[in-house]
């Protein structure tokens, strides 16, 4: 196994024995696996569809797109459940070969192409195909990055579809990418062009989802979320998946059971649709990392959408009342399937959930959120004027996740100390590092402005644009906003490759800079995006936000 994926990866180098997250060394070979045969059947779909051959093409890209979500960190931990993947690809890949070559098409000889094993080959094969096979280390991170990036493509892919929004091209890119870096074709340039091409298609699939939700829910709306607990049982929904919010809603409704929200499902409560269900209470605790000790507490069951799941300890208490579904999954957890028709059964966790006592409160009060683009728009006369007069010096975009490791402390740190006429624009997980910190306001306007998940950092992205046009400015680099991003898994991955390709220079990143960037790719980022890691609190504030009586010098 190695796997140098996520920000905690060992010794910021790599994982070789067992995750740090906790995948196991077995599982960990078969996402390679799983991977080599996304790059199979991707040769097969790109050269059919450049020949212009009619075939199920949803079923492929349903495929890719699937299988991807499920490698991503702390998605999934079930051998099994990955094997039955590794195995449904090997027979659409065998399928779609004999298509393509009935059809006429010649396809390269390529082991990803066309090794077919049996289940029992799986372990033996899967070391064969892991990352360290490219042994050109720029190479091989360049390729990397562009895997890591489409992970997170595939994950907002899912969610958007799973609405039954789907843009075609977004998923025949997917595939056209893992095409080309398997078929070794390209150099070190034009490897670097298809990094921030991934990244022009990342903004395309969180536009897709971003319209898929509003068109779906309602545009996120100013909301105080309760952060206490109600007296009767609650089931706990995490992850991101709003279509999974729905249907538990209306399956708990008159049932005497809660809904609360974990973690990166914070932001449902931002949405109108949702608002409306008086048994959604509000949110339950903090960042996923926390979840050992915040499952404990929350007494009924959880329900996991998507990533992040920690692995539960052999005497956790919550272990028998955690359900996962989609791509997430783990040994100890129960799955809940999909129907045919997309529809969940969550009968059986509202029949554990009322044997279950309420929460216990671990907070109280409210917090406040959901300025997705539409509500900071809806308001950005107030915001331009508040900019004109000074009132508001600059903005500092802290999007991402969270995770563990002590050195984010830093992000606290951080916002805590910015200076008082600055906004913090958040989303993702890493606003539970400094959402409950009391930070006052600017003329009425918060200064931690919350948009939502981690894909709708492409909500920041809509309000910087709009900004620079009310403002007259030729670029965006020219407006003062400092992108100060927190990053850990493979979406946020995608969320700075969007940033990139949409011009955005001189981003901070951190608590590391990625294992999987060599130093020469790094170099590359460094020199041509002024893309740079974080300092000391101190030194960070002073060099690139400026005290308000001080010349402010933009990073
Ligand atoms: Fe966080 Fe996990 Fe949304 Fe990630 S819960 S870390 S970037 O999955 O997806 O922000
Ligand atoms: Fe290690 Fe992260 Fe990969 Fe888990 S996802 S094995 S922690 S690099």
């Amino acid at each position: 196994m190695f796997c140098y994926q996520c920000q905690e990866t060992a010794g910021n180098k790599g994982c070789s024995i067992k995750g740090v997250c906790g995948k196991d060394f077995s599982s960990s070979n078969l996402m390679d696996l799983l991977i080599f045969n996304l790059k199979g059947i991707s040769i097969i779909t790109t050269h059919m569809r450049r020949a212009g051959l009619d075939f199920d093409k949803q079923k492929a890209e349903k495929a890719v797109s699937e299988s991807l979500f499920a490698t991503i960190t702390n998605a999934n931990f079930d051998y099994d459940s990955i094997a039955s993947r590794v195995k449904s690809t090997f027979e659409l890949k065998a399928a779609l070969k004999a298509e393509a070559i009935e059809k006429g098409i010649k396809l390269p000889e390529l082991d990803a192409v066309h090794v077919q094993l049996t289940a029992e080959e799986y372990d033996a094969y899967a070391p064969k195909v892991g990352i360290l096979r490219e042994t050109n280390e720029d190479v091989r991170s360049l390729k990397e990055l562009v895997i890591y990036g489409l992970k997170g493509m595939a994950a907002y892919a899912e969610h958007a579809d799973r609405l039954g929004y789907r843009d075609e091209a977004v998923n025949a890119f997917m595939e056209r990418a893992l095409h080309d870096i398997t078929l070794g074709e390209l150099d070190a340039e034009q490897l670097t062009s298809l990094v921030i091409e991934t990244g022009s298609n990342g903004v395309a699939v969180m536009a897709l989802l971003d319209k898929a939700n509003t068109e779906s829910y309602g545009n996120p709306e100013i909301t105080e979320v309760n952060i206490g607990v109600g007296t009767r049982p609650g089931i706990l929904i995490s992850g991101h998946d709003l279509k999974d919010m729905e249907m538990l809603l209306e399956q708990t409704e008159g049932t005497g059971v809660d809904v609360y929200t974990h973690g990166e499902m914070l932001p449902a409560n931002y949405y109108p649709h949702f608002k409306k269900y008086k048994h959604f209470v509000g949110n339950y605790g903090n960042a996923w990392w926390q979840q050992r000790e915040e499952f404990e507490t929350f007494n009924g069951p959880i329900l996991f959408t998507t990533n992040c799941i920690v692995p539960p300890k052999a005497n956790a208490s919550y272990k028998d009342r955690v359900y996962t579904t989609n791509a997430a999954a783990h040994p100890s957890f129960k799955y809940v399937p999909t129907e045919e028709n997309g529809y969940k059964d969550f009968s059986e966790i509202i029949e554990v959930a009322k044997q279950c006592q309420a929460p216990t409160a671990i907070e109280e009060g409210s917090i406040i959120g959901g300025f997705a683009h539409h509500q900071v728009l809806s308001i950005a006369d107030q915001v331009v004027e508040a900019v004109k007069s000074g009132a508001i010096r600059k903005f500092i975009v802290m999007s991402g996740c969270d995770g563990r490791q002590a050195g984010r402390n830093y992000f606290t740190d951080f916002a805590e100390q910015l200076p008082s006429d600055t906004v913090i624009l958040t989303s993702g997980c890493a606003k539970f590092r400094y959402n409950k910190l009391q930070l006052g306001t600017i003329g009425g306007i918060p200064r931690v402005l919350d948009a939502g998940q981690c894909n709708d950092s492409y909500s920041l992205a809509v309000i910087a644009l709009k900004l620079k046009e009310v403002m007259g400015l030729d670029d965006i680099n020219q407006l003062p906003i400092l992108y100060n991003i927190a990053w850990y898994e493979q979406k946020a991955v995608i969320v700075l490759l969007a940033l990139l390709s949409l011009g955005v220079k001189n981003i901070h990143l951190g608590p590391t800079l990625p294992a999987f960037l060599s130093p020469n790719v790094a170099n590359v980022l460094i020199e041509n995006f002024g893309i740079a890691g974080i300092g000391t609190v101190e030194d960070d504030i002073k060099n690139y936000v400026g005290f308000p009586e001080e010349a402010t010098v933009m990073a």
